[in-house]
């Protein structure tokens, strides 16, 4: 397997994110989008927590309870808050929602890659293995697998963000896997990228990061680790400005490859049309990196899942 060209190594250097177009061949984009429907249809709502999902900085308290933290290893179901009426459900006295709960979630999470078999076979496979080799990955480890449904009127914004704030390295490493799975564009909440904002010299530097708080719970703290990926030089910093906004138009079966240290976020899903994603995050697991005890996914028994040919 050949992995990535030199030009395309160069533009992910330069941009911090790289487009592939026609990534997932026909059979793997409807393996992957019935596996996804069946899972939406037929998780139990009655057993379910009701657990909301939203990353916002001001309500992190939402994805704190051990629904979430303790779905590193596991497919669990996570809420659109919009999904909910203001008041209780009168009879079970619990959040009552007001769509079908296939129209209702915000993402399924966090480990696909390892349980579900359509999934497992788009993700720990020779050509992923090709590409982080390419990104210069010596034990590639894969993580944080999940579909964001970006569900049609209510498809909560992800607020902009680096990866490495949420699955930190020492020093970072961490880059995005994101296959469009139906096409994305400005009207469906699509990813909006910073330009180059991953180099020193555009404030690409992992300020905060996004952990478990002693005595439960997540809050995000000022990064003490190094900041940038080896070998990336520590410049005079300029911030992001809305001139390096690229708003990407993605067709579906496109891989976009996401620089841990990028800035990026998308918008709410207005329109009538979901936006299903899949996405996981490869990391370091070579010697000189370390994963953070701190973030929130901690990895299981077994360490995170190799990607190797
Ligand atoms: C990420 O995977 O880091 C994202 O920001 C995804 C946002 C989205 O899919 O809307």
């Amino acid at each position: 397997m050949s992995g990535l060209t030199e030009a395309q190594i160069a533009s992910f250097k330069e941009n911090g994110y790289l487009v592939l177009p026609d990534y997932l061949s026909q059979p793997e984009l409807s393996s992957l989008l019935t596996e996804t429907n069946k899972l939406l249809d037929e998780f139990p709502l009655e057993s379910h927590p009701l657990t909301q999902f939203t990353t916002e900085e001001d309500t992190a308290d939402h994805v704190g309870d051990d629904y979430f933290l303790t779905s590193g290893d596991k497919v669990r179901f996570f809420f659109e808050p919009d999904a909910f009426s203001s008041e209780p459900d009168p009879l079970t006295g619990r959040a009552a929602l007001m769509k079908p709960k296939n129209r209702a979630v915000n993402k399924i999470g966090h480990s696909l890659h390892t349980l579900s078999p359509p999934f497992k076979a788009v993700s720990l496979n020779e050509r992923n293995a090709a590409v982080a080799r390419s990104l210069g990955f010596v034990d590639p480890r894969v993580l944080q697998s999940m579909v964001i449904c970006k569900q049609p009127s209510i498809g909560g914004a992800v607020p902009s963000h680096r990866d490495s704030e949420f699955l930190y390295t020492n020093p970072p490493s961490a880059v995005g896997w994101w296959y469009a799975l139906q096409d994305a564009g400005p009207k469906n909440g699509t990813l909006g990228m910073y330009k180059g904002s991953q180099t020193g010299k555009k404030g690409g530097h992992i300020a905060r990061r996004f952990v478990r708080k002693d005595g439960g719970g997540t809050e995000f703290i000022e990064n003490q680790g190094p900041s940038l990926p080896k070998g990336m030089e520590e410049e005079k910093s300029s911030e992001p400005s809305d001139e390096d906004l690229e708003i990407l138009d993605i067709k579906a079966g496109s891989l976009v490859l996401i620089h841990g240290n990028v800035l990026h976020k998308s918008e709410k899903n207005t329109s009538p049309n979901s936006r299903y994603a899949y996405t996981f995050h490869v990391i370091e697991g070579a010697e000189g990196w370390e994963y953070d005890e701190r973030n929130w996914l901690q990895p299981p028994a077994e360490g995170f899942s190799k990607l190797e040919a």
